[in-house]
């Protein structure tokens, strides 16, 4: 049922495809050149539903809930460790791969959260280094007894909040220690679940709050070479249904303030609401913006990415832009009812698949036109280019990467599952 084509076949076809694309003026071979260059942001959660090593909480909590018991999911960092080695080997590229802090392995011993620290990750880091991946960060402010009534940085509770302070400072001392031992700066991301399940009366109070815990933790700045801080918005949680203290409007105004990056989840916003057409704005005012890649459905945020229409729309603000150095692509989602496996693969061949399709656009044809009014050619360009050999050009990539071309990546998932994950 899954193959890959053969090795000449995919030669033949883009040979073909290059023709067509250097018609339009497009260069299909520079097109994969740059392609190359575009590091995705593999998330660990996606390989054991956002469970981590620690055994506080059996639940992940703070409202995000992976769904499904499909067999097989890793039980410890050597499993996860495994199983990303086997997703990373089906995906072309060089890639990222994005911890939590509850990922620490301390050696059997109870170790809370603000009091983790850098050799607690040293499996990774040399894991890492021995793939030639960069490493990206998460404070984990969720599935914690301290975070049980859905607050953490804003909560009323003064120690709380200081718990959580204290947890934020040290994942981003350990994220410049990775960003250092890497030679490559880490991307740390900060999410909370705080918000009210019902209206509240005091809404500028929690906000107020969640302002001066930020500045806590950010009052010490990173060297830019190790690590770069971003904050996530959300529009609502399950269990934050009527208001999210971390809003858009709050971490845009944040982030501009105080010289971060800003965090676009596809799932965070209105459903008609879209993170393609916030990013041309959003990096009028940032530097540098965090992607978390997602797809929501009605009210989750978090399904895994199919190669949607507004999929393609964030690759192509990024490529037509030129923005791929500002604009940093992480994914997140979170799907344990299919193989976790097939789940990273999928996702993480879009994101790409994505950035190919935008990038044999002929931009400046379509800008041109564009610029002159012509909104009759742009449509009917648009949409004939849409039946491009773009496929071809993927499958040749996927050749020249070492991968799987097609489908035939789903036999290795097959083997992997009935050698591995059901031995579980
Ligand atoms: C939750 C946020 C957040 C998490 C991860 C695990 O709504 O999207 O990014 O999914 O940090
Ligand atoms: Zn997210």
């Amino acid at each position: 049922m899954f193959t890959s084509p053969k090795e000449s076949l995919v030669e033949k076809s883009f040979a073909n495809a290059k023709e067509s694309y250097a018609a339009i003026g497009v260069d299909a071979d520079a097109a994969i050149a740059r392609l190359a260059g575009i590091p995705v942001s593999l998330h660990c959660w996606q390989g054991d539903d956002v469970g981590g090593f620690e055994s506080l909480s059996a639940a992940s909590g703070g409202g995000i809930q992976a769904t499904g018991n499909y067999p097989g999911k890793a039980r410890g960092p050597e499993q996860l460790r495994a199983d990303a080695d086997k997703a990373l080997s089906l995906i072309p590229g060089k890639h990222r791969f994005n911890l939590h802090a509850m990922y620490a392995e301390t050696d059997g011993k109870k170790v809370d959260r603000d009091a983790l620290q850098p050799e607690h990750f040293q499996n990774w880091i040399d894991w890492a280094k021995q793939n030639g991946l960069g490493i990206d960060f998460n404070p984990s402010c969720f599935a914690h007894p301290k975070a049980d009534d859905g607050f953490t940085l804003s909560h009323y509770d003064a120690d709380t909040r200081k718990f959580w302070i204290d947890h934020c400072i040290i994942s981003r001392k350990i994220a410049e220690h990775i960003g250092r031992e890497l030679g490559n700066p880490c991307v740390t991301n900060l999410w909370i679940p705080d918000g009210f399940k019902d209206i509240p009366v005091d809404r500028y109070r929690s906000r107020e709050l969640l302002l001066e815990s930020l500045d806590a933790v950010y009052a010490v700045r990173s060297d830019p070479k190790e690590n770069l801080d971003a904050v996530e918005s959300k529009l609502f949680g399950i269990g934050s249904e009527s208001c999210v203290i971390g809003s858009h409007e709050f971490y845009m105004g944040y982030a501009i303030s105080r010289n971060l990056l800003l965090t676009l989840d596809a799932g965070h916003f209105h459903p008609t609401e879209v993170i393609s057409d916030k990013l041309s704005s959003a990096l009028l005012y940032v530097g540098e913006i965090l992607l978390h890649v997602s797809r929501g459905v009605r009210w989750d945020s978090d399904h895994v990415v199919i190669l949607s229409d507004e999929l393609r729309a964030i690759a192509e603000e990024i490529i037509r832009g030129g923005f791929e150095n500002r604009v940093h692509i992480g994914l997140d989602f979170f799907d344990a009812s299919i193989n976790r496996l097939a789940a990273w693969v999928i996702g993480t061949r879009n994101m790409i698949r994505a950035l190919l399709i935008a990038l044999l656009e002929p931009t400046d044809t379509l800008r041109a036109l564009e610029k002159e009014g012509n909104y009759t050619a742009r449509l009917a360009l648009l949409e004939e280019i849409k039946s491009l050999p773009w496929g071809a050009v993927w499958d040749y990539y996927c050749l020249k990467q070492g991968v799987p071309v097609g489908s035939g990546w789903m036999n290795d998932v097959l083997k992997y599952e009935e050698e591995v994950l059901s031995k579980r």
